[in-house]
């Protein structure tokens, strides 16, 4: 085993999700577990389990049991026992509904009333930042809402990905006191892909693309 190797933390954190039904709470966390998105709302009903293994920098593995609560969990007697013990919480609300938005005031209060000893890190997270055109609940609506609670603050998409692996790595990296390096930020962003159809240069771009990759991960020896 190599010195690296020996120096390596491994860590478990426990996230919850929360916020309004069909929000996109499993959607996101799908993409981010599973990297799939699926058109067709299925409810959660009572909550669901999710485990993801990152690693967070050189030296930190996280173990992520994310926790996916019902959006018809709100007023019941069981969200206390779902939160309970949860490092990271993430409100999420979509972005062209904006009673999601309304009732994350709500999801908010009543999660920190809940936590007696001491207080989960949040994060505000916008989801269906695809349906910019449908937008309701503006940014600086949002940004209110973060600075106003000192929230981490996220616009993503499940359905294209866009901004999900960052926003997990944040939260996780802000509860553990890690600062990320511009690199590591960087390499959580999803670059997403659209593929050109009947484009006689198709071949061309693929190789192209290949050719960045690998020379992002390729070491250079001087000799
Ligand atoms: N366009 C778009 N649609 C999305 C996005 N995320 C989720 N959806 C859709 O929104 C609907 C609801 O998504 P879910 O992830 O099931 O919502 P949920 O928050 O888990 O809902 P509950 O389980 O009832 O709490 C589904 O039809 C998804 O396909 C997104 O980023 N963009
Ligand atoms: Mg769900």
């Amino acid at each position: 085993m190599s010195d690296s190797e020996d120096d390596t933390e491994d860590v478990q954190l426990k996230f919850v999700v929360l916020g309004d039904g069909s929000s996109g709470k499993t959607s996101l966390i799908t993409r981010y577990t599973q990297d799939q998105f699926g058109r067709n709302y299925e409810q959660t009903v009572g909550l669901d389990f999710f485990l993801k293994r990152i690693r967070l920098t050189n030296k930190k593995n996280v173990s992520l049991k994310i926790w996916d609560i019902g959006g018809q969990t709100l007023g019941g007697n069981m969200l206390d026992k779902y939160v309970f013990g949860a490092q990271g919480v993430l409100l999420v609300y979509d972005v062209t509904n904006h009673h999601s938005f309304e009732n994350l005031e709500e999801w908010y209060e009543i999660v920190k009333s809940m936590a007696h000893d001491s207080q989960p890190h949040y994060a505000l997270v916008a989801n269906k930042c695809d349906l910019e055109h449908l937008r309701t609940v503006t940014k600086d609506k949002h940004m209110t809402f973060a600075t106003k609670n000192k929230l981490q603050s996220h616009y993503i998409s499940a359905k294209t990905g866009d901004s999900v692996d960052l926003c997990f790595k944040m939260l996780a990296a802000d509860i553990l006191g890690i600062k990320l390096t511009r690199a590591e930020t960087e390499q959580a962003h999803r670059i997403v892909t659209a593929e050109i159809a009947n484009s006689a240069n198709s071949e061309a771009v693929k190789i192209a693309s290949v050719r960045r990759k690998q020379q992002k991960s390729s070491f250079c020896s001087l000799q």
